[in-house]
């Protein structure tokens, strides 16, 4: 039974974090998967828009995902090797190079992205609408407003 481990903050799930998941359990049996606690996020320079029981509710929910762990810090990561019994830690390659040292306990792979998509862009496109939204609601006030005048 080979153990996979990984770690995010899996904030709006989409095909990217969906894509990293399903080819991190192909390469084994089981898939833990760390999610980063609220308050860790704020360390991580994060701010999510759904909350960590959330997050983790959504992962788990996912029929690629055996189990859910909360990912409370930067140094538990040798440790939950060791408690989980894992063979292999893996991520996406934007973290290339920095758990190299984790080779000590497990194998560690570095797994491409998915182009194109991250939560920090969909939030940038979900505030990008509300803002065109309140314009558009605006101008067709400013244009009853208008009309009303006219009538006056
Ligand atoms: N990911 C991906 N493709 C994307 C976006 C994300 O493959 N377009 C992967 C990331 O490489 C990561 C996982 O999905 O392996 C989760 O991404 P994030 O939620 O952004 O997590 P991150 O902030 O990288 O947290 O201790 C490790 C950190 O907690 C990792």
């Amino acid at each position: 039974m080979k153990t996979i481990l990984t770690y995010g903050t899996f904030d709006l799930l989409h095909v990217g974090h969906l894509n990293m998941l399903e080819r991190l359990k192909s390469m084994g049996d089981k898939l833990i998967v760390g999610v980063s606690t609220d308050e860790f996020n704020q360390q991580k320079g994060k701010q999510s828009i759904f909350s960590f029981d959330e997050r983790a509710r959504i992962i788990n929910a996912l029929s690629c995902v055996d189990e859910v762990i909360p990912e409370k810090n930067w140094q538990q990561k040798p440790e939950d090797i060791h408690k989980y019994n894992v063979d292999i830690f893996g991520i996406g390659d934007d973290w290339q190079g920095k758990f190299d040292s984790l080779n000590e306990f497990c194998e560690v792979h570095y797994l491409s992205r998915t182009k194109d998509i991250s939560s920090t862009s969909l939030k940038q496109a979900l505030s990008n609408i509300d803002k065109e939204f309140i314009r558009q609601i605006k101008d067709n006030l400013d244009h009853m407003f208008t009309i009303v005048k006219a009538m006056e």
